[in-house]
């Protein structure tokens, strides 16, 4: 694998799972792998998660690891060709790009959609940008339309915790205070689409995912009729994409309580978390033991291992 931004550069998902479960059960049977390497994660945005989880994949396979919150820490950074830098940003993408490559083996790129201007979000300026310009593999740790390590790591859950061959398994939207980026649910749906998974996607309308996201998947404006025969329930907030990044609703009938789980199949509550409580769920239902979002957070670990692992492989 040569660079990790969506599951289009996975080369066999098959084998990217057996090598996360095998990771998973010996996390050190590779520590040789990453000797005298070293990967420098960028942050231009919060994390806690995807922080930890890839410092520590990276310590299990020998990996040296650089953070950098380039928000708070660095030269603001310039992302447009041909410009006069005459103004806040002190560094050029191209210069901030190219030297970071001449300090790391492996790159991850944390930046968030910035929900202003649709186009040059779904255009990924800065994750490809850096693929352009630092001459390195280059992770996406959450990119403006997809969080990728995230999907992973849901799909290695739900393979965890399935009973049946084939789960019913639904993308619930959630009420929340502020305007959140579509990155979690879209990048959830792509991986979904290609696993084994009934896959259905239930929101208010205005809210549908991107059209090259949600072609060829199932939707239900009923949330009571999608949670029917869930064995998984997967909820996040995300803004309009029609109304790029505008909050059109805040109707907490939407949010994910016990009543609405009981319409399920005893489903398993999931999260990629951080998740505000009694918006998004109650807490009855993430403090119960159908909530698995403590085990899926687990497996962030795995996930970036696995993803290491191949890229180093290949390199
Ligand atoms: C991010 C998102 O994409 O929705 C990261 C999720 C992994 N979530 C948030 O920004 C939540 C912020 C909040 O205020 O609840």
């Amino acid at each position: 694998m040569k660079h990790f931004r969506s599951i289009a550069d996975v080369p066999s998902l098959h084998e990217l799972l057996d090598i996360a479960f095998e990771l998973k059960k010996k996390p050190f049977k590779y520590r040789k792998l990453g000797k005298r390497k070293t990967v420098c994660l960028i942050f231009f945005n919060p994390s806690l998660r995807t922080r930890l989880s890839s410092q520590r994949a990276a310590t299990n396979l020998g990996m040296e690891t650089i953070v950098f919150n380039v928000d708070k820490e660095s030269w603001k950074i310039e992302l447009e060709d041909k410009v006069v830098m005459n103004g806040a940003a002190a560094e050029h993408i191209k210069e901030a790009a190219a030297v970071i490559g001449q300090y790391a083996e492996i790159i991850g790129v944390r930046s968030f959609a910035t929900l202003q201007d649709r186009q040059a979000d779904y255009a990924e300026k800065v994750l490809e940008s850096f693929v352009k310009y630092a001459g390195r593999p280059i992770i996406s740790l959450e990119s403006a339309t997809r969080h990728p390590l995230q999907s992973l790591a849901d799909l290695i859950t739900i393979e965890e915790f399935k009973t049946k061959a084939r789960p019913k398994v639904v993308l619930s939207w959630a009420p929340h205070p502020h305007a959140l980026p579509q990155a979690v649910p879209n990048s959830f749906v792509e991986w979904m689409k290609v696993a084994p998974v009934e896959l259905v996607v239930t929101h208010p309308e205005g809210y549908e995912l991107a059209p090259e996201f949600i072609e060829n998947v199932k939707v239900e404006y009923d949330q009571n009729k999608a949670f029917e025969g869930a064995d998984f329930i997967y909820a996040k907030n995300w803004s309009s994409y029609s109304e790029y990044g505008k909050v059109l609703s805040q109707d907490s009938s939407w949010m994910i309580t016990a009543e609405k789980m009981r319409l399920t199949n005893n489903a398993k509550f999931m999260h990629c978390l951080p998740v505000r409580r009694n918006q998004i769920v109650t807490d009855e239902v993430l403090d119960s033991p159908s909530s698995i979002v403590i085990p899926q957070a687990a497996n962030r670990v795995a996930a970036a291992q696995a993803v290491y692992y191949q890229i180093l492989r290949s390199m």
